[in-house]
């Protein structure tokens, strides 16, 4: 059975009528549907065991901080981390980020750089930017060429000895560009540069292991992986997270205060500054197992087919260019695209007018966008739940726009 029929009954969102046609979910990047398992999960918490975590001995603490903290084992299983206090929740990717840059900033000198590539969304580069500016330290970015792959030979150039951060996303939000993350870390661990990986579209969509990646950091949400918004993961590497100086603080990520100082606590509570957000890590726990129970294999081939089928159809409908990768190798679950003559925000909005859900805009890549020489595009997305038909209902929609508008 195709992956989206085994699914599609899971997501009660899924049935809604959107202007008299049945809803076709095509902004999963954006932010992914949830099954029922994810929904029950959280609801069953909040009826029956939810308390502040690591800090009450009365039996609802104890069971919302062992729900919590079992999260982070399933976590470390689902993206192969070697150990579980090596998993920090936050906020999402941009938090986990935020907090990562906030973090390595308090290492950084005047003259220091750090390397980001042209196709960040905007969460992986104002952060570094940010801590940068306070330290007087120096961004660089790696060029985007051709169809939209990452200049590996001007990576070689920009890597210097004054490199402290690599960070790059593993699959581009625009461009859907699967980027060759370990040979990266490979080059920016020669330099001795910390590398770090923004897996937002990533981890959704194909089988993770930290212990393989050659990275040091990794960081996503669980919002896009169907789980719920106002959770993320970020992912460092123990002989790392040790030596850092945590840049938040407060509540229990402490061992003791005195007025004038703290001891800090261990990991991973230690990056875990105030009350975390312990519904959605319940939550985040049912997603991650129902895409485990998927299998992550089955899930990054269902969406590779989607992609394929999406660039092909897509690329032959007159006055329709296709961004990104051309070629049947793997991409990522996302196709953006230009309709000649239109601006995106119409094409969208003529889309939704057919039931059809896309999201037009910069996608928050604006320096991609300036390299593509677009203000904007309309961007297709998929998940586990997208289907060959609903690909088909897009581009059976497109050429009829120009006549509609
Ligand atoms: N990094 C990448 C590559 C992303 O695609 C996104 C969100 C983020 C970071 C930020 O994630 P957040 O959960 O903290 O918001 N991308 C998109 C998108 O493409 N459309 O809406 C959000």
């Amino acid at each position: 059975m195709r992956l989206d029929e085994q699914t599609r009954a899971d997501f009660p969102i899924l049935e809604r009528i959107v202007n008299g046609q049945p809803l076709v979910y095509l902004d999963s990047a954006a932010s992914s549907q949830k099954p029922r398992a994810v929904i029950e999960a959280m609801t069953r918490y909040y009826e029956r065991s939810h308390s502040n975590v690591h800090r009450s001995i009365h039996t609802l603490g104890e069971e919302a901080t062992e729900l919590y903290e079992a999260a982070r084992d399933r976590v470390q299983r689902f993206i192969g981390a070697p150990r579980r206090d090596e998993v920090i929740f936050t906020r999402g990717t941009t938090d986990g980020l935020s907090l990562l840059a906030d973090t390595l900033a308090l290492t950084l000198s005047a003259g220091d750089e750090v390397l980001v590539t042209r196709m960040e969304h905007h969460s992986n580069l104002v952060p570094w930017q940010m801590a940068a500016q306070r330290r007087g330290a120096t961004i660089k970015a790696v060029p985007v060429v051709g169809e939209g792959r990452l200049d590996l030979d001007a990576l070689d150039r920009l890597i210097t000895g004054r490199t402290r951060v690599v960070s790059v996303a593993h699959v581009s939000n625009v461009l859907g560009t699967i980027n060759p993350v370990a040979e990266i870390g490979r080059r920016a661990h020669a330099a001795g540069a910390i590398m770090v990986v923004d897996g937002a579209q990533a981890a959704p969509h194909m089988a993770l292991d930290m212990s393989r990646l050659e990275c040091d950091f990794y960081a996503f949400s669980g919002h896009k992986m169907l789980g719920p918004t106002g959770i993320g993961v970020l992912w460092g590497r123990r002989e790392i997270l040790e030596r850092l100086e945590p840049a938040r603080g407060g509540s229990e990520m402490i061992k003791q205060v005195w007025i004038d100082h703290a001891q800090y606590n261990d990991l991973p509570w230690r990056f875990e500054p105030g009350t975390p957000p312990i519904a959605e890590a319940i939550g985040l726990t049912a997603a991650v197992e129902y895409l485990e129970k998927l299998g992550m294999e089955r899930v990054a081939e269902h969406e590779g087919a989607l992609a394929a089928q999406a660039v092909e159809a897509l690329a032959t409908i007159p006055g329709v260019t296709v961004f990104g990768p051309r070629r049947a190798e793997p991409r990522g679950a996302v196709i953006a695209f230009a309709v000649e003559g239109l601006h995106p925000h119409d094409v969208a909005a003529y889309l939704d007018g057919e039931g059809i859900a896309v999201r037009a805009g910069h996608h928050c890549a604006q320096p991609l966008l300036d390299f593509l020489g677009v203000v904007g595009t309309t961007r297709a997305s998929f998940g586990v739940y997208t289907s060959p038909d609903d690909v088909d209902r897009l581009a059976r929609a497109l050429p009829g726009i120009r006549a509609a508008l």
